[in-house]
């Protein structure tokens, strides 16, 4: 009984359609349509925290913010990807760019998965890819592709840079998820930062304030999607930041 509105429609035709159509056929409302996005995505983070054996170099809510310029410094090179395809420079990635985006990463993904990937990633519903939101992808993409095979050996995405950036998010997440079901929720959190050593505890007014600006539609759960969107606002990633000239 499940529509699939995702696998229909010829490519051809897409460009064509008005943006109307395409406000149907994308559609981004029902968070329970991404159920088995986000059910892989805590898959992924329960294993890499088996294959690290639980550890972690993060101490603290503060030990995180303080990565937080690294974090952006990592995460601004992407800049240069997403403007390779944002190919009509409008400075979206559309349903379109995105598919040749992960053509050119050798991905195979189906139509539904990279509709899922779309939808669940443009958070603000704007039918289109701005850089935050690509951040987002582009991290998903790196974190749900299979082990790396003999063609890419020593890097999945290309950047060994972008990639440790990508793990060290990664492992952030990891120390706020205190009972490892790669997901969080308050409580939880809570219970993380308050675990950590005595001088290195993070107020519960804080960590209720961070989870609150995680958990966006008040679900008191919060994925590492979730985790991604909140992470891009605090180091200052927005959509509409000008893009560093490069050298100066
Ligand atoms: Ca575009
Ligand atoms: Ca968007």
């Amino acid at each position: 009984m499940k529509q699939s509105v995702g696998t229909f429609y010829p490519r051809t035709a897409l460009k064509s359609f008005s943006s109307k159509v395409g406000v149907m056929l994308f559609r981004c409302g029902s968070s329970n349509k991404y159920k088995k996005l986000d059910a892989k995505l805590e898959r992924k983070m329960m294993e890499v925290k088996r294959n690290t054996s639980g550890r972690n170099n993060f101490r603290s809510f503060d030990s995180i913010i303080m990565r937080f310029p690294q974090f952006k410094e990592g995460l601004k090179n992407i800049r240069g990807v997403f403007a390779q395809y944002d190919e009509d420079s409008n400075g979206i990635i559309d349903h379109e760019e995105l598919k040749k985006c992960l053509q050119k990463l050798q991905l195979h993904l189906t139509e539904q998965e990279i509709d899922d990937l779309f939808c669940s990633c443009d958070a603000d519903g704007s039918q289109g890819i701005q850089f935050n939101e690509f951040i987002v992808i582009l991290c998903l993409i790196y974190l749900l592709m299979e082990p790396s095979t003999s063609t890419h050996p020593t890097s999945k995405m290309g950047s060994p840079q972008l990639e440790a950036t990508f793990d060290t998010i990664v492992e952030a997440f990891l120390f706020l998820d205190n009972n490892g079901d790669g997901k969080l929720n308050k409580r939880d959190m809570v219970k993380a930062l308050n675990e950590a050593s005595p001088c290195e505890k993070s107020s519960a007014h804080i960590t209720r304030t961070r989870f609150k600006e995680m958990d966006g539609n008040r679900s008191g759960k919060a994925g590492f999607r979730d985790f991604l969107f909140a992470l891009t606002d605090w180091v200052g990633l927005d959509g509409d930041e000008e893009i560093p000239i490069s050298g100066s």
